[in-house]
């Protein structure tokens, strides 16, 4: 009896770690080449491509940026489980051990392939993966003893030799295995990181953006920096790892209803008079006093620009959008004449004086103020493609979401933080506040649903550029209260009340925290 459990659980343990050691040399191969090729990123990619939108919200929600990994170890240990059951199933029938292994195999081989702009090789990775699973699992079921393997290294031409073997050496074989997939994964994880700096020397702007002034952070705790630091600039994309695109290789293709389609590639496009200028971006999943909103400041070409060397063929349409592409096939869609008005849409390629960073879009990127980024600010963009949006549908507009995304005006508070319990008497309250395109004109601060007072204003950058604000509060009573903000924009609107969740145009409501003063 027990020796039968025993035996089942050395079966599981070969099933699991020929896939880990699999899946380890995969991970190398696809870092040696391209990560993207990875089989377990591409599974990975394909669930997520295919997760439905409210399953998807719900994911962000919980997980924030997280989000990915969490899929992705799902998928992982999905994976692991049919690896048991891979070797499970070998312990009676080696031939169905195998198979299972090798549906698993076509699974990820397919998911490498279904990515835009796959090319064969791009199975290198997946196909070395599931000849290194194969052979451990015979290996390790071999040094098992196990006699469905035994019976077939015999009948097969390779003579292993007598059975000299001892449990012994499937213990000491099954650690080998799996230090040798922990080192391969950690050593794929460095090869990845070491290729993702960027060393590339980006001129200075014939327009200069004016330097920022001193923000309110520097004298409000707490408060948001007028500039976010790269570092710490929200990410969100849809990719699972890094792209790591190559600047000498990159071009940038113009086509669609012009006149003049052209490709521009990196070298002349940093020959191109560059602009400067000081821009917030928001993503459309920023829920009310949420993180996904950044200031820096972006150097690159005006896409006013670059389409009017494209000559477009009838501007005045007012159905023409320019369907912006990135490197594998990630789309957005924006109004063209969000591109070749006065507003200063440009491609970017440096982002707070140093090159654009892989994580943001280099080489170039769109950014597009008053837009929210699914809908003007393309990373790690290729391709320009003016048409109508009857033509042609963006990835996020093939899942619901708007294609007329400008940035609701929203006030955020940084401090207090939520339930945070501050000293009674002088209570600093702080943040910031955004309207791209119209200006924030003033932040209104409302404590304990009383009546709404002038925050002091931080330094006004320009209309599409966060502004930071804060109220000092004379605190007399103890306990619990609440503040509310919100923000008087353009022509002295008032941000609006009404609740709307991020699906599909974009979160709007008031900011209400609490916060206990002792
Ligand atoms: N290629 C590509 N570009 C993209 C995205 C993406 O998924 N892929 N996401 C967009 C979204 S939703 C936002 S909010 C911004 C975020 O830019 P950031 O990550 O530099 O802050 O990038 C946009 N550009
Ligand atoms: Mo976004």
């Amino acid at each position: 009896m027990k020796d039968a459990l025993l035996s089942r659980v050395r079966a599981a343990t070969a099933g699991l770690l020929s896939v880990g050691a699999g899946l380890a040399v995969g991970q190398v191969v696809a870092a040696l080449r391209d990560p993207a090729t990875s089989p377990v990123l591409a599974v990975g990619s394909a669930v997520i491509d295919r997760t439905p939108t409210p399953l998807k919200d719900w994911a962000i929600r919980q997980f924030g940026t997280n989000d990915k990994l969490v899929l992705l170890s799902s998928v992982t240990v999905a994976v692991l489980v049919v690896a048991i059951v891979s070797g499970l199933a070998a312990r009676h029938r080696v031939g169905v051990g195998g198979a299972i292994q090798v549906a698993m195999l076509a699974v990820a081989g397919w998911a490498v392939l279904d990515r835009p702009f796959a090319r064969y090789p791009d199975l290198i990775p997946t196909v070395a993966a599931g000849i290194t699973s194969l052979l451990v699992l015979l290996a390790l079921l071999w040094l098992d003893h196990q006699p469905t393997v035994r019976r077939l290294v015999r009948r097969g031409p390779v003579a292993l030799g007598a059975s000299g073997a001892s449990r012994r050496d499937f213990v000491v074989a099954s650690g080998v295995t799996a230090t040798a997939a922990v080192v391969g994964f950690g050593g794929a994880r460095r090869l990845t990181n070491s290729r993702s700096g960027v060393d590339v020397q980006i001129p200075t702007a014939a327009e200069p953006a004016a330097p920022l002034p001193r923000g309110l952070d520097r004298s409000v705790q707490g408060v948001t920096p007028l500039r976010t630091p790269n570092a710490k600039f929200y990410r969100v994309d849809t990719e699972l790892t890094v792209p790591t695109l190559d600047a000498s290789r990159w071009s940038l293709q113009i086509d669609g209803d012009v006149e003049n389609p052209y490709e521009i590639d990196y070298s002349e496009l940093l020959r191109q008079p560059l602009v400067e200028r000081n821009i917030t971006i928001t993503c459309v999943s920023n829920e009310v006093g949420g993180g996904y909103a950044g200031g820096a400041t972006w150097r690159g070409v005006l896409t006013k620009d670059l389409l009017s060397r494209a000559r477009v063929v009838e501007p005045d349409r007012p159905d023409l959008q320019v369907l912006s592409t990135s490197f594998n096939g990630f789309t957005i869609s924006t109004p063209l004449g969000a591109l070749t008005d006065d507003r200063g849409a440009m491609l970017a390629i440096a982002m707070n004086d140093a090159p654009l960073p892989r994580t943001h879009g280099f080489p170039a990127r769109l950014i597009t103020p008053g837009l929210y980024g699914m809908l003007g600010c393309t990373k790690w963009v290729t391709r320009l493609t003016v048409t109508t949006y009857a033509d042609k549908k963006a990835y996020w507009t093939e899942r619901g979401w708007t294609t007329k995304g400008e940035i609701k005006p929203t006030a955020r508070i940084d401090v207090p933080r939520s339930f945070a319990s501050v000293q009674s008497g002088r209570v600093l309250i702080g943040g910031t506040a955004w309207a791209q395109r119209r200006g924030v004109v003033r932040v209104q601060v409302s404590i304990d649903d009383g009546r709404w007072h002038d925050a002091t204003m931080g330094p006004d950058v320009n209309v599409d550029y966060w502004r930071q604000w804060f109220y000092a509060w004379n605190s007399t009573d103890k306990g619990t209260h609440n503040v509310r903000a919100r923000v008087i924009y353009g022509d002295h609107e008032v941000q609006t009340a009404k609740r709307a969740g991020v699906f599909p145009s974009g979160s709007s409501g008031i900011e209400e925290r609490s916060f206990v003063v002792r």
